[in-house]
């Protein structure tokens, strides 16, 4: 181990000013985006400088232990502080994700073992994609072009759910399971980013959580997040309940049901259509848990009961087990587990 821990502070460019947990080298040598109080050999952020491939990248380092300028990286830094502002909100979504998988779902780490993660920002040339790689336990980051630098909360939440998902359920990446997979992501993502913001999720493009994902990196030009869980149609492409058909769709479009079942978890549904967007109606209406047990019921079921084949009829039997497990059989937590995946055309 070289350095020790130290407390750096960031702007960042979705979460405003952040407390980062960094590294002081040796004397004189200043310091680096490394965090030894997460991860098990310190988690990292590196600058790939717009390489990709199997590039290391660059450790970020400082002299000052402050870092950042809180704007968007428009294709080259204008400051140095510029080129470090993904970092640090890379940084800070990483913290955000570890802490909440430690407080809520009980987990070291994604593998729970405490395996440290690596982030590469400034992945490739105006990238507007980021991604887990399992080899590197790693996720990449682009600038964005079409986007803004895609670094928000939600998005490292859901990518860094996709390393949870390998070390757990391990959902194959096509047809229902691979919706599944995506859903797991959005979810955690959107708990993520609620954990970190917190809110009651009923303002969009506000300060605090809600209930759509990636709607911090898109642009003035074209405002539409990039998806809705609490209704996914709105994307044009995503189904709003179960069908036979689903597991012929792209994984970002199968996932819209299981997203919707878990906003009707949190947040329930009304019995009457309301001018509220955020508010669902359903025939027969129902109550929300809440992200605390909403989150519990659904991790514990991708953790003990969901497997690499698992389809939505699974995930019903999944998140009705864990309901029973953590709050007992026949009260309120099951009720709304059968009630939410009613919502979405399956099961009674
Ligand atoms: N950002 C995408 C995702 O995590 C990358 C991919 O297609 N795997 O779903
Ligand atoms: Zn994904």
């Amino acid at each position: 181990r070289t350095g020790r821990a130290a407390i750096g502070k960031g702007i960042s460019q979705f979460s405003g000013p952040v407390t980062l947990n960094t590294t002081t080298l040796a004397k004189g040598k200043g310091f680096e985006l490394r965090d030894w109080t997460r991860g098990r050999t310190g988690n990292m952020v590196v600058n790939l400088d717009h390489g990709t491939g199997d590039d290391d990248g660059k450790i970020f380092t400082s002299d000052t232990n402050t870092w950042g300028d809180g704007l968007n990286y428009g294709g080259g830094a204008t400051t140095a502080a510029n080129g470090e502002t993904a970092a640090v909100d890379a940084a800070y979504g990483l913290q955000a994700a570890w802490d909440y998988f430690a407080k809520v779902v009980g987990r070291k780490g994604l593998d729970d073992k405490g395996t440290a993660v690596t982030m590469r920002v400034h992945f490739g040339k105006d990238y507007d994609n980021a991604f887990w790689a399992d080899a590197c336990q790693c996720v990449s980051i682009g600038d964005g072009h079409y986007f803004k630098a895609l670094a928000s909360l939600d998005i490292i939440g859901h990518e860094l759910a996709h390393g949870y998902c390998r070390a757990t359920a391990d959902l194959e990446y096509y047809g229902e399971s691979g919706g599944l997979n995506e859903a797991n992501s959005d979810i955690n993502g959107t708990l993520i980013e609620f954990y970190a913001r917190g809110g009651s999720g009923d303002t969009i493009g506000n300060w605090g959580g809600n209930w759509t994902i990636g709607e911090d990196v898109a642009r003035p030009e074209h405002p539409d997040p990039l998806r809705y869980l609490y209704k996914p149609s709105k994307d044009g492409a995503s189904p709003d309940a179960w069908s036979p058909d689903l597991q012929f769709l792209d994984v970002h479009h199968s996932s819209g049901p299981m997203n919707r079942c878990f906003y009707f978890l949190s947040q329930g549904a009304s019995p009457k259509p309301s001018s509220d967007f955020y508010t669902c109606s359903l025939p027969k209406g129902m109550e929300g848990l809440g992200n605390d047990r909403a989150g519990r019921i659904w991790n514990r079921a991708v953790t003990r009961y969901l497997t690499s084949g698992s389809g939505y009829k699974e995930a019903r039997e999944a998140c009705v087990s864990a309901a029973k497990d953590l709050y007992g059989a026949g009260g309120p937590e099951e009720r709304a587990v059968w009630d939410a995946f009613h919502g979405i055309s399956l099961g009674p």
